[in-house]
């Protein structure tokens, strides 16, 4: 068999206001969440209207549409750029013949590929639970109605019990991988106690993903055993490193962390929120953006960042901005430091002006 790729459909609703749309840079980073996972976009959809259908996410005639695109083009997947709500997901389903995932599916399945340890795995499976409930309705309606199809006589009463039932067993799931997260969030607790009484400050690099920060880390510790790919959420097991600061003569801890990206749910933060804690711990924060991005491009994913950085509370910590990539397209940018953490460019300003802040 020549390929094996899951062959994917891409769709989003787009407000009428907006005349002229780039499909190419719209889907990019959808494209890019399809692509980590293993699939290829074939074709991409727009859909202009008002607002996304509350019944279908996209129009009920659109929807049709993409079924039959789906089956002719033997796609496997139709993948929506939103977040559906339960009963969309229901009402598409029944129209496209194939899987249909939103955004946070996608996302989703890439962290269940990527977590490697007990810690990432616990979280991960625990986002999936807290994000499948509000569909188990949906779902169970939709084996009901199958059931009914096929002649079969169901209950609905029965049906809906062993929904409730089904959703209890989940609650109770979630609360036993809480438990199994609280314990491994002590032992990261008193490692961080731990390191703050040998009085090592933490600078913690935070950022979208994909901006460098593992590499970043690596290049400025040294230190071998971190994970770099050009894919979106390769670190999901974040690692520590330590940093010496020669004009100050003091060592830092330098922690690396999961990265941001536009639309995740306040359940997938919650569930990462042990390792996020280290975050609003620290005592610097380097946020580094990819300048070889566009202009837009930069200030969409910087605020992106902001957002998630006051949600976890960590919106007050100091920042210093780090403009990465800088091999690629020169920056001109005042408010940050321009490095290459790849090329090891720009590595001692950076760390002088880590020092100022550590002082
Ligand atoms: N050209 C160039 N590429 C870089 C630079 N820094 C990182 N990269 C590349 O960018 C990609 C992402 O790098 P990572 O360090 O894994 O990015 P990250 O921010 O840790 O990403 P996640 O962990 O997925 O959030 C990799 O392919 C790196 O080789 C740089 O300074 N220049
Ligand atoms: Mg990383």
């Amino acid at each position: 068999m020549l390929s094996e790729k899951l062959r994917v459909i891409v769709a989003d609703v787009i407000p009428k206001e907006l005349l002229k749309i780039d499909e190419e840079k719209h889907f990019a980073e959808l494209v890019r969440l399809v692509e980590t996972l293993g699939g290829m976009t074939v074709v991409k959809i727009i859909q202009k209207r008002g607002q996304p259908s509350g019944k279908t996410y996209l129009g009920t005639g659109k929807a049709v549409e993409v079924g039959e695109a789906a089956k002719e083009l033997k796609c496997g997947a139709v993948v929506v750029n939103g977040i559906l709500k339960g009963n969309q997901v229901y009402e598409l389903t029944q129209r496209i013949p194939v899987i249909v995932w939103d955004r946070v599916d996608v996302i989703l399945r890439i962290f269940e590929k990527h977590a490697s340890t007990t810690e990432a795995k616990l979280q991960v499976k625990r986002a999936r639970l807290k994000y499948d409930i509000p569909k188990l309705y949906r779902r169970s309606a939709t084996t009901l109605f199958e059931r009914e199809r096929g002649g079969g006589v169901i209950q609905r009463g029965a049906g809906e019990t062993g929904i409730e039932a089904e959703k209890r067993h989940i609650l109770r799931e979630i609360k036993m991988i809480d438990a199994k997260i609280n314990r491994l969030s002590v032992i990261r607790r008193n490692q961080r106690k731990h390191r703050r009484r040998s009085g090592l400050p933490t600078v913690a690099l935070v950022g979208y993903t994909n901006s460098g920060k593992s590499t970043l880390l690596k290049a400025l510790t040294g230190k071998r055993n971190v994970f770099v790919a050009d894919k979106f959420f390769a670190t999901l097991d974040p690692r520590l490193g330590s940093l010496w600061l020669p004009n100050i003569r003091k060592k830092v801890l330098l922690a690396d962390t999961i990265g941001f990206i536009e639309k995740l749910p306040p359940d997938l933060i919650a569930a990462f929120r042990a390792t996020l804690e280290e975050v609003r711990e620290a005592d610097l924060l380097l946020h580094i953006f990819d300048s070889s991005d566009s202009a837009k491009e930069i200030s969409r994913k910087k605020k992106t960042v902001n957002e998630i950085l006051r949600d976890l509370k960590a919106e007050k910590n100091p920042q210093i901005l780090v403009a990465n990539k800088i091999d690629l397209k020169n920056f001109h940018g005042k408010n940050a430091i321009p490095v290459s953490s790849e090329k090891s460019l720009g590595l001692s300003e950076l760390r002088r002006a880590i020092e100022k802040r550590i002082l």
